[in-house]
């Protein structure tokens, strides 16, 4: 063989050999059956003449320190197990715990429209699509902060609007809170966070929505103290917000106060306080879905 002819050959096969070691083999189908749900933080909007900034309460302590990133698992297996199978985000919306507020014309299509308002940016693929879920059975969390378990057969869909509660064990009486998303993970048999798809970010479960009835709510433009004195908010607002937590945005904006009351600077939909009716996308809310969702799905 010419001197040159072998050098080819010893070099596709090289390649040849190279190619095949980073061929992705099939991977194994996994057992997750050990891995359990774990109550994570929760992501908390307030009112802003409570004096009380927007925050993060954290269930477990190591993630507390900042440095947790978290996201879905595209096709997460485990998900399967209460989502029906989707490889992409399920959505729920129950219509079991609606306000009474006068001012409500259409709280449950809002609550639909809060997560279309995101699902519509382009620049994401969110794979998203709705599973019916029970209309009247309590969500996960609310359940857990009553009886101490965390009952996965609550659960039918990756992100959930539960809807609104009164005084409970997620608002207690006077609480600042407006609305909330709760985030669970899931932990291994050891009681470690988990990373399935190895890309450095503590995996998803699932999230809860729940908005505050103690306030007084509107989608039909009252906003602010009206004559009777009642202070009146605006629920497209605050479930836009909410969202965008379910779809992994994080609180944005520095709190600051002017005239007696906590304002949040620049203004953005993923503000931590509650700031007046707000019902686009800002500019920085729509550079965060879209780098979160850049590389969904992962295939
Ligand atoms: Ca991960
Ligand atoms: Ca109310």
């Amino acid at each position: 063989m010419p001197k040159n002819l072998l050098k080819v050959t010893v070099l596709v096969a090289a390649m040849l050999v190279i190619a095949l070691l980073t061929v992705p083999t099939p991977t194994q189908a996994q057992d997750y059956s050990d891995h359990q749900l774990m109550l994570g933080y929760a992501e908390i909007i307030t009112d802003p003449d409570s004096g009380e900034a927007g925050r993060i309460e954290y269930f477990r302590q190591d993630l507390g320190n900042g440095q947790l990133t978290h996201d879905f698992v595209y096709g997460d297996p485990r998900r399967a197990s209460f989502n029906g199978g989707n490889a992409g985000i399920t959505y729920g919306v129950k219509t079991g715990f609606q306000s009474g507020d006068v001012n409500l014309t259409n709280q449950i299509g809002w609550l639909y429209d809060s997560i279309q308002i995101w699902n519509q940016q382009t620049c994401a693929n969110l794979t998203l699509s709705e599973n019916a879920v029970n209309a009247g059975t309590p969500g996960l969390v609310a359940n857990y902060f009553a009886t101490g378990v965390l009952n996965i057969g609550l659960v039918q869909a990756d992100l959930t609007q539960v809807g609104f509660l009164g005084v409970s064990p997620i608002f207690p009486p006077g609480t600042s809170t407006l609305g909330v998303t709760y985030t669970l993970f899931w932990t291994d048999a050891n009681g470690n966070l988990t990373d399935i798809d190895n890309n450095g970010k503590a995996d998803v479960a699932l999230r809860e929505i729940y908005y505050n009835d103690q306030y007084e709510w509107a989608d039909n433009g009252t906003e602010g103290v009206q004559p009777s004195g009642v202070r009146v908010f605006d629920l497209p607002t605050v479930a836009i917000h909410e969202v965008g937590h379910g779809f992994s945005a994080a609180h944005f904006g520095s709190i600051g106060t002017k005239d007696g009351a906590l304002v949040a600077n620049p203004r953005s939909i993923m503000n931590a306080i509650y700031g007046g009716t707000l019902r686009d996308l800002a500019g920085r809310d729509v550079a965060s879905i879209c780098s979160n969702w850049a590389q969904w799905p992962r295939r």
